[in-house]
């Protein structure tokens, strides 16, 4: 019988993402200053097993190595962040030379193999020196960021020509500054809602000076965590509770990006923890961006729930369904209905998956390899609703894996692996996995055998 596949279109990209923390190492390395996260993982209890990414997956050293698995994947393109620790150890100030070298070191390594880079300029690893006079939470830090993103893109940008400002910014809000299980640890609602606007009026500021620093070939963009948001059932609490799990997560960034207004109904539920707004901050926030970059896990079940004093509303684990290692849904259909719900309101932006990929507990077998068959059909599931949705309209453009290989998951240390290659830590021995040689043919293919 004949092979099907889901074909993509001509030009669709493929490639992995990872972030600076996650895999670099070289923590204190050519003259690189201190991050939050170098921080909070010194802290006892904050981190799983007490990890640090002090070495992580030594990318710093290993890269051009990591570049030649990347090239036997057959990857198009490659999603990284730069450390801004590295070009300005203290924030501002004083630029690091050595760590913009490295930068430019990797982006030329992988320009020679062929590989387009992405780069993301933060992806939570904040200078200390910054947080000591407030962090995010200063309005100050806004104009750090763009002085920033102008020397990098004064150095690189001849040679890089998509930028992302901010991976994932309700994460830095949120879970680093309300819930407070991130750096900076800091548990205050207001001031989460303070740093959110910060954020994406530093995502605004960003994309001017990127815009000017740039070319006709430069493409600029901001990547954020994206869910659809189901009631647990059909009554009228949990759909309005659904609502408001959607204004928190989606709304509240998708739409100053893109309509240069915060939700009115959360507005008026912030109330007077809601920030503080200048004149024209709004303006700048949604100033013209080429693409949307979407991060996808899984979907959030949302109930009415009276006990909860914030939202008033909890999460739902369904039953009779698969669930990753990190406790997340496998649900593979709400990347159809965001990809479709974000083209529908939102004037059908131009968009990539620059985030999707699962944790499993990945074993090494008697022969060596790792065969990681819940990756795969978790990957192919999802690939084929990225398939649909552009069947069905959706300007999809490309797909980045989460990862390219196992790193430092955050405050859960190196306990979760999402990559498509594995990491042997004490040695740095790295293998790739099953899903990496299934992902080499879908990109061969650009498709997917059904
Ligand atoms: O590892 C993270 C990444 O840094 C941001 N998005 C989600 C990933 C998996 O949890």
């Amino acid at each position: 019988m004949a092979e099907k596949i889901a074909k993509f279109p001509h030009g669709f990209i493929w490639g992995t993402a990872t972030a600076a923390y996650q895999i670099e190492g070289a923590w204190n390395e050519d003259g690189k200053g201190e991050s939050i996260w170098d921080r909070f993982c010194r802290i006892p209890g904050n981190v799983q097993d007490g990890d640090r990414g002090d070495i992580a997956c030594d990318h710093y050293h290993l890269y051009r190595d990591d570049i030649k698995l990347m090239k036997t994947l057959s990857l198009n393109v490659y999603r990284f962040s730069i450390a801004w620790p590295r070009i300005f150890p203290q924030g501002k100030g004083g630029i690091n030379q050595r760590g913009l070298d490295f930068y430019e070191r990797l982006v030329d390594e992988l320009l020679d193999a062929g590989i387009e880079p992405f780069v993301t300029l933060y992806h939570w690893d904040l200078p200390q020196a910054l947080q000591e006079e407030g962090g995010w939470a200063n309005r100050d830090t806004v104009g750090y960021f763009k002085d920033y993103a102008a020397q990098v893109s004064k150095r690189l940008g001849d040679r890089v020509h998509y930028w992302i400002t901010h991976n994932e910014p309700w994460v830095t809000s949120f879970a680093g500054h309300h819930s407070g299980i991130l750096a900076p640890r800091i548990k205050s609602l207001p001031t989460a809602l303070k740093v959110s606007h910060h954020l994406l009026l530093s995502h605004g500021e960003a994309v001017a000076v990127l815009r000017d620093n740039g070319d006709e070939k430069t493409r600029l963009g901001i990547t954020l965590n994206l869910s659809p948001a189901h009631p647990a059932s059909e009554s009228k609490e949990d759909k309005e509770a659904a609502t408001r799990f959607d204004g928190y997560l989606n709304r509240w960034f998708l739409d100053p990006i893109y309509k240069g207004s915060y939700p009115e109904d959360m507005m008026i539920l912030y109330g007077d923890k809601a920030p503080k707004i200048r004149a024209q901050d709004l303006e700048r926030i949604s100033a013209k961006i080429d693409f949307l970059g979407v991060n996808y896990y899984s979907r959030q079940v949302i109930k009415a729930d009276t006990k909860e004093a914030f939202l008033g509303l909890s999460q739902v684990k369904p039953a009779d369904t698969e669930y990753t290692e990190m406790d997340s849904e496998i649900y593979p259909a709400g990347l159809y209905e965001i990809l479709k719900r974000i083209h529908n309101d939102y004037d059908a932006p131009l968009m990539y998956i620059t985030e999707n990929g699962a944790a499993f507990s990945d074993k090494i077998d008697k022969n060596g390899q790792v065969n990681d068959k819940s990756r795969i059909k978790y990957l192919k599931s999802h690939f084929l609703q990225a398939h649909k949705a552009i069947e069905d309209g959706v300007k999809l453009s490309g797909y980045f894996v989460w990862s390219l290989m196992d790193n430092f998951e955050w405050a859960l240390g190196y306990s979760k692996r999402f990559g498509l290659i594995y990491v042997d830590y004490p040695t740095q021995k790295r293998i790739i996995k099953a899903s990496g040689w299934m992902y080499k043919k879908v990109i061969e293919k650009n498709g997917i055998e059904i």
